[in-house]
């Protein structure tokens, strides 16, 4: 799994945040078998010895098993992240895309135009830095940052302590904005009533094909920053006859979050989502 990226090597957890918040908090209890699987993962042998195909077989099978765990173990808290969300009638979104393709960005537009309606909190995910959450805190939403280190993505264990801070009243939007990344984020279900993905137009139209888990365990797709249309050699239509070709029941909303087209059919969605 993260055993190419190096996610989770470092020993130190996630630091769960409010802004203006002290960095310390939190301890390093995370990520300890995880990086214990990828220490096997990455495992060399300089002994010289030549390996028969039992032992590294058998190598192999102990990795598996370990990213059976913490996956399991994360879809154990994800459930109970979900049964908490239901009960309070929270309707829970986990945003993913790949880095600047507008997460915050549609976040922001979407939070100042239906703030006023909805109850809304966030959670900021981002390897460093408290700036999206300082963003989402300029529009006095309530925001809880998760920096995850070396991590690439969001556990259901952060969101379980950033749901703890948040305190959320019943009938409310939980917004998570997963670390930029298409890969990782889409193996770990954080309890989210439905993933949301984001592509932009400057990416263009075969990451779909190329990155198909994200846009397989997503629910809603998102093309942002149709703005650009007229300047980025990307058809539209080809992206989302790929992205169907991987998940035929993604539903798609073609937006700009900065000049704002196309953003009322996916607030009329959030109202009433389908
Ligand atoms: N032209 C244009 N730029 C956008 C749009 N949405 C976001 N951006 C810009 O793209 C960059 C990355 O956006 P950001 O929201 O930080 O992406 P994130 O990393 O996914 O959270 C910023 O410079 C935004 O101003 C859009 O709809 N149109
Ligand atoms: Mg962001």
């Amino acid at each position: 799994m993260c055993g190419t990226c190096g996610c989770g090597s470092e020993n130190n957890g996630p630091k769960i945040l409010k802004p203006g918040e002290h960095k310390h908090v939190h301890g390093d209890h995370h990520h300890h078998q995880e990086g214990h699987a990828h220490s096997h993962a990455t495992h060399h042998h300089h002994d010289g010895h030549v390996h028969t195909h039992d032992h590294s077989h058998d190598h192999k099978s102990k990795v598996l098993i370990i990213e059976q765990d913490i996956l399991q173990n994360n879809q154990v808290l994800a459930a109970r992240n979900r049964g908490y969300f239901e009960a309070k009638n929270i309707f829970a979104l986990n945003l993913v895309s790949s880095p600047g393709s507008g997460k915050t960005t549609v976040l922001e537009r979407t939070l100042t135009d239906l703030k006023d309606q909805i109850p809304f909190y966030v959670i900021e995910g981002d390897q460093q830095t408290m700036n999206d959450a300082n963003k989402i805190d300029a529009l006095n939403v309530p925001v809880i940052q998760i920096n995850t280190g070396k991590g690439c993505h969001l556990e259901s264990d952060m969101v379980f302590e950033a749901v703890k801070k948040l305190e959320m009243q019943n009938n409310a939007i939980l917004m998570i904005e997963n670390v930029g990344n298409l890969v990782c984020p889409s193996m770990f279900d954080l309890g989210e009533s439905k993933r949301v993905v984001i592509i932009s137009t400057t990416e263009g139209e075969d990451k779909p094909i190329k990155y198909p888990d994200m846009f397989h365990t997503s629910d809603i797709c998102i093309i942002n920053k149709i703005d650009l249309l007229p300047y980025v050699n990307v058809n539209v239509q080809k992206l989302k006859d790929y992205a169907l070709k991987v998940n035929p029941k993604l539903q798609f909303f073609e937006v700009s979050a900065t000049t704002g087209e196309g953003m009322q059919a996916w607030y009329d969605w959030l109202k009433i989502p389908s």
